[in-house]
């Protein structure tokens, strides 16, 4: 049995060493020491050893046993050891190779036009204001001198969520809110988003307007036009054309509409400008003595003036954009013209 144990020493190792893949191992493992292996075949005829050698017989059995599991673990750990060092070989990554670039992203035309009328008429001592987006009835309408029958407040224009509360048809609420809080002088713009129940290719049921507001004493319709004709100068460039059209809005009295020289055919007339040569901008006037009542402002001391201007109208016009929609669409072809 000595012998038959020497021969399966030397034979484990033989076939260990052989071996180069974990499955084969555990076969090796198993033909040796598992449960129907070699050794477990030895010590079941240890019935046939005579009784006073079987301790001895038992202990050398389980050395053997013990040696050749060493050996297994030597062996597992080699076989993995050389996996990993395989590895590392074959699927070495070269760090040298360039990088996949990602895609830089821009901002949206809106904002990017957005941001610069907002800087134009800081750089002119204008602060910017803001306010809620759902507005209560009285901020929107009332308090503009838009009392509870004014056609603007009708539902085909406006969103109502309730009877008193609507989303802002324009940023004008948040310049009574600044008003309701402090005297004049005032000098503030609104940027902001506001809302009206219409869609076609050049209105959208939610858009960007910036107002502004300058409320002081002997404040007139000069100061109002040297600040417009500064601004759509330093919008659309020092040779754009210029004028106000007297129109009439609730809130200002005298009312205009801001016309600049059309982009496109310079004045001669064309589709765009309708043959008229001009093109709408925004819109502007004094403030209406019935809006300062309303923030308690003495009409008789102080006047102002107001301008709100589309954001949307500005960037189709600076981009020659003819589809509102394109804005809100977000199509990367459309909007990596902008980056
Ligand atoms: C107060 C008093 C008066 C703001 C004004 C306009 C004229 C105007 C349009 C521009 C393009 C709306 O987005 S648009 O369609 N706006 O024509 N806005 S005067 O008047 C005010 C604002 C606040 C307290």
């Amino acid at each position: 049995m000595k012998e038959k144990l020497e021969e399966i020493k030397v034979e484990a190792e033989r076939e260990l060493k052989a071996v180069s893949d974990e499955t084969a191992l555990q076969n090796i493992k198993a033909k040796f020491v598992g449960r129907k292996g070699v050794i477990t075949e030895i010590l079941k005829g240890m019935r046939e050893v005579p009784e006073s050698e079987r301790p001895q017989m038992g202990q050398l059995v389980n050395e053997v046993k013990q040696f050749i599991e060493g050996l297994f673990d030597k062996r597992f750990e080699e076989i993995k050891e050389e996996k990993k060092k395989h590895i590392l070989l074959t699927e070495r990554v070269d760090i040298t190779l360039p990088g996949r670039g990602v895609p830089l992203g821009a901002k949206h035309p809106i904002t990017q036009v957005m941001e610069e009328i907002v800087a134009i008429l800081e750089r002119m001592g204008f602060e910017v204001a803001e306010g809620p987006e759902v507005e209560l009835d009285y901020y929107n309408f009332e308090a503009l001198n838009m009392p509870k029958d004014h056609p603007a407040r009708d539902m085909q224009d406006t969103f109502y969520i309730s009877d008193e509360i609507v989303l802002r048809t324009h940023t004008s609420p948040v310049q009574i809110r600044v008003m309701e809080k402090q005297k004049p002088p005032i000098k503030i713009i609104a940027p902001g988003k506001v809302y009206r129940c219409d869609s076609d290719v050049s209105h959208s049921p939610m858009f960007h307007q910036v107002e502004g507001l300058l409320v002081d004493e002997n404040v007139t319709f000069g100061d109002l036009k040297g600040v417009l004709s500064e601004f759509v100068r330093l919008m659309f460039g020092p040779q754009i054309g210029f004028r106000l059209r007297p129109s009439f809005f609730p809130f200002t009295e005298p009312s205009a509409e801001v016309d600049i020289k059309c982009v496109i055919c310079e004045g001669k007339g064309c589709r765009v400008c309708k043959n008229s040569g001009w093109l709408e901008i925004g819109g502007c006037g004094m403030v209406d003595p019935e809006v300062f009542k309303s923030v308690n402002y003495d009409p008789e001391r102080y006047t102002g003036f107001a301008f709100g201007v589309g954001v949307e109208r500005i960037t189709m016009l600076k981009f020659g954009i003819n589809d509102i929609r394109l804005f809100f669409e977000n199509g990367i072809r459309f909007l990596k013209q902008f980056s």
